[in-house]
């Protein structure tokens, strides 16, 4: 399994501060997880990410896939919280979109772990699993974070329950 480090840097408090003042976008109505065609439409503090609300804050990880398989994004804090389906919160991160739970059509899928307030501060490993396995597909995870975006990276899983991806990291300091 590959592992590689992409290192972010840059990353001040002053930024931090710019950043929580500038990303509150949206302003609509709709909640993280429902379809959106734009950052208007969703609730503010969220935005529309790959046709859906995703909550934004100080740093969010961000799945998008396509195809009909129940993919699952996991994030590891630099203190060992593991954020996924079965536990959805820890050290102010959140997974609040989930899709493809029991079923899913091809289309497109997100997934999202964000820290709203603030994150702490060290490396963050994350994979993504092909939970059910049901098909083979290609995703990207987008990682953003204080007005720095790391481009999508991803790979592609096969049709196997249980493949999990490289593990990604990334240091957030
Ligand atoms: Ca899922």
């Amino acid at each position: 399994m590959g592992e590689f480090a992409i290192r972010v840097i840059g990353l001040g408090l002053g930024v931090l501060a710019l950043a929580a003042s500038t990303s509150d976008g949206g302003g609509g109505d709709k909640m993280p997880g429902e379809a959106c065609s734009g950052d208007e439409e969703c609730v503010e503090g969220s935005i529309c990410f790959n046709e859906f609300c995703v909550g934004d804050g100080v740093l969010r990880f961000t799945l998008a896939w396509s195809v009909d398989s129940d993919f699952d994004l996991h994030v590891m804090t630099p203190r060992g919280s593991h954020i996924y389906w079965q536990s959805t919160t820890g050290d102010g991160g959140t997974l609040d979109v989930d899709q493809c739970v029991s079923n899913c059509s091809a289309g497109s899928h997100v997934e999202n772990v964000v820290f709203t307030e603030s994150a702490p501060l060290g490396q963050y490993q994350y994979w993504v699993e092909n939970f059910n396995g049901r098909s083979a597909g290609p995703f990207t995870v987008s990682v953003s974070g204080v007005g720095l975006t790391i481009p999508p990276l991803g790979e592609t899983l096969p049709a196997t329950s249980g493949a999990v991806s490289a593990t990604y990291v990334i240091e957030y300091r």
